[in-house]
């Protein structure tokens, strides 16, 4: 049962240790996926998001079932603003900043609905679910301790925005001896030609920060 497992990705084949890997869902949140949320405010179709949902939802299933280790985050902040940058509260100058109430309640603020997860992939007892002021999930959080007394070793990425919070976060997790793995079509990203070139500068220079595949070839050499 804990032989190794094989998946066919881009630059090479992605090998892991069943006993080893964790699935990381980042950011599948209302304020990035739906109307009238974080995303939208920046001036964001959320739509191009969607695709993603529905795949994620099978590697999740997949997850469940094999018992493997599960991590939520959610992209957001305290209720009184304290762990907010004013960096970022002010970027852009938007007409609404993050902690003003939107259609979905206070933009990413904890608590609200905005902040929460989207129900299509709504975690379930036992999963991580893993609160973070930035981009990256290892910045602010106990994330690598979560992975090292878990004994992790390899990461299934899949999440929004495929190059803001995902690509951050691979780059954070590669960085501290990770070996990761993004699902494609897992991903998305408001910009179409950022999601092709992260996907691309990722697995370049033979993984320079990892590995992409898809969904399918992952639940094939799982089953
Ligand atoms: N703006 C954008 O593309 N993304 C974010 O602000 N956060 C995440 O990617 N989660």
């Amino acid at each position: 049962k804990n032989a190794e497992i094989r998946v066919p990705a881009e630059p090479y084949e992605f090998t892991f240790d069943p006993t080893r890997v964790a699935l990381l869902c980042i950011d599948f949140q209302r304020d990035f996926v739906e109307a009238g949320g974080f995303g939208e405010s920046l001036g964001n179709d959320v739509s191009t998001l969607r695709g993603a949902i529905a795949p994620t939802r099978k590697v999740l299933d997949c997850f469940r079932e094999q018992d493997w280790m599960v991590i939520h985050t959610r992209e957001g902040h305290r209720e009184d603003l304290s762990d907010l940058f004013p960096s970022k509260r002010d970027r852009g100058n938007p007409t609404l900043r993050i902690g003003d109430i939107g259609p979905m309640g206070r933009l990413l603020t904890r608590g609200s609905k905005g902040h929460d997860i989207i129900p299509e992939l709504y975690p379930i007892e036992g999963e991580v679910v893993l609160d973070k002021p930035g981009k990256g999930a290892f910045y602010g959080t106990d994330l690598e301790t979560i992975l090292r007394a878990g004994g992790i070793t390899h990461l299934i990425l899949t999440g929004v925005t495929t190059e803001v919070c995902v690509q951050s976060t691979a780059r954070e997790a590669n960085d501290r001896g990770f070996d990761c793995l993004i699902l494609s079509d897992c991903t998305g990203s408001y910009f179409p030609e950022f999601y092709e070139s992260a996907l691309h500068m990722f697995k370049a220079q033979g993984g320079i920060v990892g590995w992409v595949g898809t969904s399918t070839d992952l639940l094939t050499a799982v089953d």
